[in-house]
């Protein structure tokens, strides 16, 4: 039996652990508020504007961010572009936004704001821009977009408002610019073009990032001046390394922007992912496993060569592409060839999961992204042939490329969403998709085949009416390294058998910002843990907090969840890093305890094979807590010597 650890030097481990963290024990989460039944969609609400572009703001508000056009909803007189949806009551709450926020980028910052950049000119109805264009007058009252900085703090009392200041607008104008969130909190903004267009051209490319705050004029980024036309939303990620890769027409590289230097890849096989051609992508999760090495994954798109994205041949019914391809960037760098999707498909969302599986919904079989006044355009639709079936990808390294996706049980969606759909996770682990708009301005009526779309849905992935577990401990803040922390797990929190502790993780979502195919900042990351079994089928969870390079998990909001089994708590946002923008304390790392399991557990669950989990810091069982004993008595040596220093 294991001998109990004496209550002083619990207590001391207990205040020294605070003190050295300095974070807050949240609540335990509870149950889904919810109910859902597993495998369904379930149409929900009413979006209020357009969901061009959404993310999760708090645990209970979604913020919407729509082009300019006559939403039915009002703010100010005019109709609205923005709007807030509460997630307990579906209810919408207008907002205001006073530039034409069409085709945005957004991303969350280190200090719990959002950001939202770019835009075209203001407009009138039809979505046509007034000559000179710097303000559409009435009926929408809209401005210019096309510089335009807007930043929000999240809020859950209905106050909060978008900024868009002009005296802190960018320094050139960007339609659809990538934005992605850099290790210190800021964001760095890329590419985009001056004015509107199916496509990007060489009159008005803007091949150039800049950031947030502001470090000066814009940069020029050379990959954007070789890959026109299809290079809008270039697909970006920050690499644990603190460079960037980037995908973008065929081109993909490694570029290290604190030394402008581009590191060229391989082109991406098979088809163009960015927009419009608008293939799925994700960066899989990172995990001790596989030692927080970065691999993105894309699906679908277009295989369609640079002089093919124009409008004089009926883009709509060429069929989107079917293959799956992977990049350890870092890795080998090389593309590997991996699932195939059942359809083709376009402009499909990818949404990570807290089981660490990836959700892959809307899009279609034909045509790309964008819309026009085309005689081939279906209305205005430069896409056809919705897809209503969304597919489950198992990045596990274990399971065979063959058996990757998976749709067994799911009853397909009965909402079309082609161009300007969206879709985010949400704390309780439904997905929430809304939108769809191949449209220059509100379109609806019995005659129109894809109309302006407002309602919301939710799906309910295979956890979701599971009895969820309630783990205490949950920490808020989190920082990179320093001491662990212990989450208690109860015997039903791990589904009856403690065994279940050997299959449970702790892991952080940044569910980011939705639009165009794409989240930007969007990762997942399973934090190191080990675990101490108890006799009465408990069992204390030990938890890492973050590794100590904020590159691999750039500092803002995110999720915590433990998954026991596959099954989530019901999410917690929490700070990741000091809650301010600039370099973020990363502290050494004190090691987990072992492994530990009561002789009598051993006994009585030898022979049953519970799934190993090796990330574990070891299976190990014995009696004594070698490293627990070490860290208190290191925490007290810690905390004596701050107490002579305090008293000096
Ligand atoms: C994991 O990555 C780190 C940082 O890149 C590296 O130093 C270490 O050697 C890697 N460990 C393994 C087992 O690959
Ligand atoms: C599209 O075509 C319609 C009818 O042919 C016309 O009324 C409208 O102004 C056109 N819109 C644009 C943006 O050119
Ligand atoms: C969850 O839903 C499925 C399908 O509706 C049902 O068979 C199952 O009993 C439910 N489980 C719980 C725990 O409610
Ligand atoms: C977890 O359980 C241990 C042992 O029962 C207890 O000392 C500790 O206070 C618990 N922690 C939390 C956060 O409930
Ligand atoms: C977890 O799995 C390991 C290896 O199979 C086993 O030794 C250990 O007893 C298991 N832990 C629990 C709590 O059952
Ligand atoms: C962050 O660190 C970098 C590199 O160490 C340094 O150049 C930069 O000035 C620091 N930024 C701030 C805001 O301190
Ligand atoms: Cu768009």
């Amino acid at each position: 039996m294991r001998s109990r650890v004496h209550l002083p030097f619990a207590v001391f481990l207990l205040s020294c652990n605070l003190s050295l963290i300095a974070s807050q024990v949240l609540p335990p989460p509870g149950q889904p508020s919810k109910a859902g039944v597993p495998l369904q969609f379930e149409i929900v609400g009413n979006s209020g504007v357009s969901a061009q572009q959404m993310f999760l703001g708090t645990e209970n508000k979604v913020y919407i961010v729509d082009k300019t056009e006559n939403n039915p909803l009002q703010v100010d007189g005019h109709p609205a572009w923005g709007s807030e949806y509460a997630l307990d009551t579906n209810a919408v709450r207008a907002m205001s936004v006073y530039s034409n926020s069409f085709c945005a980028g957004g991303a969350s910052l280190g200090d719990g704001r959002w950001i939202n950049v770019g835009g075209n000119q203001g407009v009138v109805p039809g979505g046509i821009s007034p000559p000179g264009g710097t303000y559409g007058g009435p009926p929408y009252e809209d401005y210019d977009g096309g510089l335009a900085l807007r930043l929000l703090t999240p809020c859950d009392d209905g106050s909060c408002q978008w900024i868009d200041d002009p005296k802190q607008y960018m320094t050139t104008r960007r339609w659809y610019p990538t934005v992605e969130p850099l290790e210190d909190g800021c964001v760095i903004i890329i590419g985009g073009d001056l004015y509107g267009g199916y496509v990007n051209s060489d009159g008005q490319n803007n091949p150039t990032y800049e950031f947030f705050p502001s470090r000066g004029p814009p940069i020029l980024l050379p990959i954007l001046t070789t890959t026109l036309p299809a290079n809008l939303y270039s697909l970006t990620w920050l690499l644990p390394s603190g460079r960037l890769f980037i995908q973008t027409s065929w081109a993909a590289e490694i570029y290290d922007y604190k030394k402008q230097r581009e590191i060229p890849l391989d082109n991406i096989p098979h088809a163009v992912r960015t927009y419009p051609a608008s293939g799925a992508s994700v960066m899989l999760p990172l995990t001790p496993a596989n030692n927080y090495t970065a691999k993105i994954l894309f699906c679908g798109g277009q295989d369609l060569q640079p002089d093919q994205f124009n409008v004089n041949w009926p883009i709509v019914t060429n069929p989107a592409d079917t293959s799956c391809v992977t990049i350890e960037p870092e890795g080998d760098a090389k593309w590997k060839d991996d699932a195939v999707l059942p359809e083709a498909r376009t402009m499909g969302s990818f949404v990570l999961l807290p089981d660490g599986k990836i959700f892959l919904v809307n899009g279609g079989r034909l045509g790309t992204a964008g819309y026009g006044n085309d005689s081939w355009a279906i209305g205005h639709s430069y896409g056809d042939s919705p897809i209503y079936a969304p597919l489950i990808y198992d990045p596990d390294p274990s399971v065979p490329v063959s058996q990757k996706l998976s749709r067994d049980g799911i009853t397909p969606s009965t909402v079309l969403r082609l161009y300007h759909s969206s879709a985010i996770l949400l704390p309780d682990g439904s997905v929430f998709i809304s939108g769809s708009n191949p449209n220059p301005d509100y379109t609806v009526g019995p005659d129109v085949k894809y109309p302006t779309e407002y309602r919301t849905e939710r799906f309910y992935p295979s956890y979701y009416n599971s009895t969820r577990p309630q783990p205490t401990g949950l920490i808020n803040p989190m920082g990179y390294g320093g001491s662990y922390f212990n989450v208690n797990l109860t015997k039903a929190d791990l589904q009856g058998s403690v065994a279940n502790v050997n299959s449970t993780k702790a892991i952080i979502i940044r569910t980011g910002f939705s639009t165009h195919g794409i989240a930007m900042g969007q990762r997942y990351i399973e934090l190191a843990t080990s675990y101490t079994a108890n006799l009465d089928g408990s069992a204390t969870l030990h938890v890492s907090q973050l590794p100590p390079n904020p590159a691999i998990f750039p500092p803002g909001p995110a999720m915590i969840h433990v998954v026991v089994n596959g099954v989530p708590s019901v999410g917690k946002l929490i700070m990741v890093g000091s809650g301010k923008l600039g370099n973020q304390t990363s502290q050494p790392v004190t090691a987990l305890p072992p492994n530990f399991v009561p002789v009598a557990i051993v006994s009585t669950t030898a022979g049953a094979t519970p799934s190993a989990n090796p990330h574990n810091a070891n299976g190990g069982t014995g009696n004594l807590h070698a490293s627990g004993v070490w860290s208190t008595i290191s925490c007290l040596v810690a905390l004596v010597a701050g107490a002579a220093l305090l008293s000096a």
